[in-house]
């Protein structure tokens, strides 16, 4: 049995989309961040990540977390490529060759692409938080360079298929799309997530997002 732990707005997200795209059934328990509780130690709060049960699934205290027949996973890219792995088809890796690339893009997501992105989502809005945006923005236009060269020359991240390496990439550089300017700057990336952000699956995962509460 499959479970996935996490609520649509997080990480958990990432597996999910992937899910949404291949139809596997699974069970979903939508554990929410402790810190977006008002009071997280009430009686009729929803299962968190400083739950007992949940911290007995991740002692990390974090989402997402991946429970398939006893294999437990709790990061959200390595759920991700494995559930590609296990369950995706032709949105896994083929070979050899494009597993190493699956992972280098999701390696690049992680270490390059998402701290900077998340700060631009994560600043204040206006001029209070536009230091902290530019210098994000500075910090993402060499990684951002390297997937629009990519990206200008083919219409997926790896192979001629939508796979999940687009997915850990895509999910990571979202955060940055409220950067217009600079989203602006890189015209096939930006092709790119707009192509992947009409696909129904991306759609039935944000749907099922903005039902859960802000
Ligand atoms: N590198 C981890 C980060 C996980 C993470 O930071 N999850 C956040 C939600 S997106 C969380 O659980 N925050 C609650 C907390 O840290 O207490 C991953 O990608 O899975």
């Amino acid at each position: 049995m499959l479970t996935i732990y996490g609520c649509y707005r997080s990480r958990a997200s990432r597996p999910l989309w992937l899910l949404a795209e291949t139809g596997t059934a699974y069970r979903h328990v939508p554990v929410i961040q402790a810190y977006r509780l008002p009071d997280p130690g009430a009686a009729d709060a929803p299962i968190h990540t400083a739950s007992p049960a949940f911290l007995a699934v991740n002692p990390q205290g974090q989402i997402p977390a991946m429970d398939d027949d006893g294999l437990v996973l709790t990061e959200s890219l390595g759920i991700t490529l494995y559930l590609s792995k296990r369950y995706g088809g032709d949105l896994g890796p083929r070979d050899l060759r494009e597993d190493a690339l699956f992972e280098q893009w999701a390696l690049v997501a992680a270490t390059a692409v998402e701290t900077p992105a998340l700060d631009i989502l994560q600043a204040p809005a206006g001029d209070e938080g536009a230091d902290r945006r530019a210098a994000a923005a500075q910090r993402l236009r060499r990684p951002f360079a390297r997937l629009d060269h990519l990206l200008s020359q083919r219409d997926h991240m790896v192979g001629d298929r939508f796979t999940a390496a687009d997915i850990c990439v895509a999910e990571c550089v979202r955060y940055a799309m409220g950067e217009t300017a600079l989203m602006a700057e890189f015209p096939a990336l930006s092709a790119w997530i707009a192509r992947l952000h009409a696909r129904p699956g991306f759609q039935a995962m944000w749907a099922a997002r903005l039902a859960e509460p802000a």
